[in-house]
């Protein structure tokens, strides 16, 4: 027997849907403006977890250059039937095609299909119910999904739909059924929702309350997917917004069930670490990560962390023979064939060469593709999910001799385009400089400046919870640059539905100098390697 250790995926991996195809476990997480989307994780256990692919890996597929930061990706859905996996997602805003999609494969790993565009299917967060066990229906398929409800009774009331999909045509087909509302009386944002056969029962499990601070699990039966649904006596099932603002561990919801072929369930969920800061607590800037948590049926309800309720950081899987990373390092030397798979750059730029590898033997060279990152583009940068509160992000970076206006190379941890912090070489008046500069809603905080020589550059943060300290390194020298005080890149102070990745990156405007000859809007990166140490 051994124990997964909570969050199973750590660092942002929010919104998690899980299935289970013969003994291997697999979970999709939403991922906003990040490319590649829609990362699949696969597990034996339920203890370690593997990248495998991701849904969303090929430019062609989706328009994700102009999507505002926490729009793009939302909530998907993974589920496995005669052989093909599904995930239905949505994308969110830009100026490319919008809505709700599908993407099929047979290898997780990928290729992964080109989207198939779900007509008419309104809101946010689908789920796909392959209801292979009604022997009246057999191999019916059904959509669910939420929206607002128009009018509502009250603001921010969705409705839970369900409309039959037909799988030769990819489309919805029958009548429209709401079915939900919530559990409570004005809850608002019922969201999340999946749907399960067990035996002659339908049990519609869906979130409400919202993602933040008082996201709830809530439970329904019917007898048939379009319901009539009946909510559970004991909703919500699982929260932790009872706890107050004090709990390490909030924003638990967003729940999807799996029975693990040996008689148990589970379910994974979102929820959010809580460090303290000044007198109270923020989200941690991991933001919404993926937890498991243990499920068991009485009397047809599932009951979630039974006998306590809670989320915990090590939960006992009792057929499992394996062991839980406490933290893990993620480095790329940029001396393979391709960059490291968990690498992921912000929106897709069909066309734009941003992130390339071998135009410069072992290093990766970064094309501005913007010129700062306050603006909504898809950026030159790569980097990694942060996935402990302690952890160094750690680049070696050549910037050129004749730089292009502007051009700003170093490492970054983004929240937003609102809020990021930059550790970046530049030139300036007399040379170059190394600036650390927070970016706060259209403010530039400069926190520290050295200047350096021309050259080679180590750059490091040190993360500390909501404290960062910045150094340069060259020659023998190791320079402090500054402390940077983290809590605006807080997902509960500076919004959105995302977490904090850091990595590098490069901005400036391509030009050409007087005599012509252009100016270099790039630079090389010998190495990017972010340590976490276990959490306190
Ligand atoms: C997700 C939905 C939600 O689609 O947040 O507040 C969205 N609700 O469930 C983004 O994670």
């Amino acid at each position: 027997m051994t124990a997964a250790r909570n969050p199973v995926l750590p660092g942002f991996h929010p919104d998690p849907s899980i299935c289970r195809v013969g003994d291997e476990f697999f979970v999709v997480t939403s991922t906003f403006e990040y490319f590649p989307g829609l990362p699949v994780h696969r597990s034996r256990d339920l203890v370690e977890w593997q990248l495998v692919g991701h849904a969303v890996h090929r430019d062609e597929q989706l328009d994700l250059s102009t999507v505002s930061a926490s729009g793009g990706l939302f909530a998907p859905t993974i589920r496995h039937h005669e052989g093909r996996f599904y995930v239905a997602c949505t994308l969110v805003g830009g100026e490319g095609r919008q809505g709700s999609f599908v993407v099929t494969t047979t290898d997780p790993a990928g290729p992964w299909s080109d989207p198939a565009w779900i007509e008419d299917a309104q809101g946010i967060d689908p789920s796909i119910l392959f209801d292979d066990d009604d022997d009246d229906d057999d191999g019916r398929a059904w959509w669910c999904g939420t929206r607002l409800a128009e009018p509502g009774d009250w603001p921010e009331q969705t409705e839970v739909w369900v409309r039959e999909l037909d799988l030769s045509t990819m489309s919805l087909a029958g009548e429209e059924h709401v079915v939900w509302h919530g559990a409570v009386e004005g809850a608002v944002w019922a969201e999340g929702p999946h749907l399960y056969r067990r035996g002659g029962d339908l049990l519609l499990v869906a979130s409400e309350g919202g993602t933040e601070r008082h996201h709830a699990v809530s439970a329904a039966r019917g007898a048939s997917p379009t319901g009539p649904f009946t909510g559970s006596r004991a909703n919500p099932l699982l929260t932790h917004r009872h706890l107050g603002g004090d709990a390490p561990v909030a924003n638990v919801g967003h729940a999807d069930l799996v029975d693990d072929g040996r008689g148990g369930w589970w379910a994974t969920v979102l929820a959010t670490r809580r460090l303290p800061l000044d007198e109270a607590r923020a989200d941690a800037l991991q933001g919404r990560e993926t937890w498991l948590v243990p499920v068991v049926f009485e009397d047809g309800w599932p009951v979630f962390a039974p006998a306590t309720g809670r989320l915990a950081e090590e939960v006992e899987v009792p057929w499992a023979d394996a062991q839980a990373t406490a933290a893990r390092s993620l480095v790329d030397d940029f001396d393979g064939p391709s960059v490291h798979p968990e690498l992921v750059s912000v929106r897709t730029a069909p066309g734009a060469r941003r992130t390339q590898l071998g135009e410069r033997q072992g290093h990766l060279r970064l094309h501005a593709t913007s010129g700062s990152l306050h603006e909504l583009a898809p950026h030159a940068f790569a980097g990694f999910r942060l996935e402990q509160p302690i952890a160094t992000l750690a680049t070696v970076v050549e910037a050129p001799d004749a730089p292009s206006p502007g051009l700003l190379a170093g490492l970054t941890l983004r929240l937003s385009e609102r809020r990021h912090l930059t550790l970046g070489v530049r030139a300036g008046t007399a040379g170059r400089v190394v600036e650390l500069v927070l970016h706060v809603d259209g403010e530039d905080r400069v926190l520290g400046v050295a200047e350096v020589p021309a050259g080679r550059l180590g750059l490091a943060l040190e993360i500390d919870g909501f404290e960062a300290v910045a150094r340069v390194e060259y020659g023998e020298r190791r320079i402090a640059v500054g402390t940077a005080d983290l809590s605006p890149l807080s997902p509960s102070e500076g919004g959105g539905f995302v977490g904090v990745v850091g990595g590098v990156f490069v901005v400036g405007e391509p030009a050409r100098d007087e005599g012509g000859a252009a100016l270099a809007a790039a630079a090389d990166f010998d190495l990017l390697s972010l340590v976490h140490a276990p959490a306190r």
